[in-house]
């Protein structure tokens, strides 16, 4: 009776191992099968997140320099070239005053927005705009210039202002000299001129002074009389002109360096009843100038081409960022000119800005 007892335990200790070791292995070939799924799938899973990056959709800010027609058509340029590549376009707050106080802090509400790849602005100081585009630049979000520089826009030699990929823009100094090759021609080479310039460290109109003033001295008969700065306010403009005018009366030619200096002076001109005898240049294609040219207020009219210098902007942006091309150091786009003769030709029309 024991032994039978003893035999009986025997076998059902015998049986009960036998299971555990049927559980055992059964756990055993699961887990094995579990790490055999996961080694083959993850590679899956990591190539579909690189796939995700690649394929993520880009996002482009655009920080502009002030709120006027020539940024507005370089908006329309970004738009249309970021819609042809299916990128995504931020734009930040157009700054009502034209000045690195204003700037600065609708650049970094931009910022703060988040999600911004790559960003394209017009910086409206070659100093004060170095730093913070130095911290966003340090953060891993790369900046192009566009229409102005940093320093002295030569990024291409180590400095601290050298970071930006790129600047993309108008030769400003060679449309400056030959802003002053036709003023000069208009007044038969001779008298006294005077230039409305803007702000005195924003490198766009600092070059299209200094480009003035190197094409006039080619003409020995010509004095220029006076530079003045109206930091981009047309009525401080008209003011400036008045009282040039007040001071030289003999003044035949003047140059505005941008929209709202140009539009300033074409009205101090036409309000001194002098519109015609004094010759007027300008610089930027607004509707309102080109009015005038048509109305003979004023003489000349140099169109920039701000939507192309938006596109080519975006273009550089997204093969940099899809292909690692780094784009030239500078990306020129021309310039045209708009007199009575040609300012009705149809293939002149595309030059106007518009908001
Ligand atoms: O002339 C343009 C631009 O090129 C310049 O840098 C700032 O002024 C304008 O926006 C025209 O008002």
């Amino acid at each position: 009776m024991a032994a039978r007892h003893l035999h009986e335990k025997t076998r059902l200790s015998t049986i009960l191992s036998i299971k555990q070791e049927v559980r055992m292995k059964r756990s055993l070939i699961i887990a094995l099968a579990v790490a055999l799924a996961v080694l083959l799938v993850a590679p899956v899973f990591a190539g579909g997140q690189k796939e995700a990056g690649a394929n993520k959709t880009i996002t482009i800010g655009f920080m502009p320099g002030v709120a006027d027609p020539f940024y507005y058509t370089m908006e329309r340029g970004i738009r249309a070239k970021a819609k042809e590549l299916g990128v995504n376009v931020v734009v930040g707050d157009y700054p009502a005053t034209w000045g690195p106080e204003v700037q600065t802090p609708n650049l970094q509400a931009l910022m703060a927005k988040g999600g911004i790849d790559i960003l394209l602005i017009a910086p409206t100081s070659t100093t004060a705009l170095v730093a913070p585009l130095k911290a966003i630049n340090d953060k891993g979000i790369p900046v192009i210039t566009v229409d102005t520089y940093l320093g002295d826009g030569d990024y291409s030699k180590a400095s601290d202002y050298s970071f930006p990929l790129a600047y993309i823009g108008t030769d400003n100094k060679l449309g400056g000299k030959q802003v002053a090759e036709h003023l000069a021609k208009l007044i038969g080479e001779k008298g006294k001129v005077y230039v409305v310039n803007t702000n005195p460290d924003v490198s766009s109109v600092i070059d299209r002074g200094n480009g003035f003033k190197e094409g006039i001295a080619e003409f020995p008969n010509v004095q220029l009389v006076g530079m003045d700065y109206c930091m981009d306010n047309q009525q401080k403009a008209m003011e400036l002109t008045n009282a040039a005018l007040q001071k030289n009366p003999d003044i035949v030619g003047i140059f505005g360096v941008n929209v709202f200096s140009a539009q300033g002076a074409a009205q101090a001109v036409k309000n001194a009843g002098l519109a015609g005898a004094v010759k007027v240049a300008s610089w930027d294609a607004t509707q309102t100038l080109i009015d005038a040219l048509k109305a003979g207020d004023i003489d000349l009219v140099l169109a920039q081409l701000p939507a192309e210098i938006g596109s080519l902007g975006v273009d550089a942006a997204y093969k940099y960022l899809t292909a690692k091309t780094m784009p030239p150091k500078k990306i020129i786009p021309g310039f045209q000119f708009f007199t009575k003769d040609n300012v009705n030709n149809q293939d002149m029309q595309q030059y106007i800005y518009s908001k």
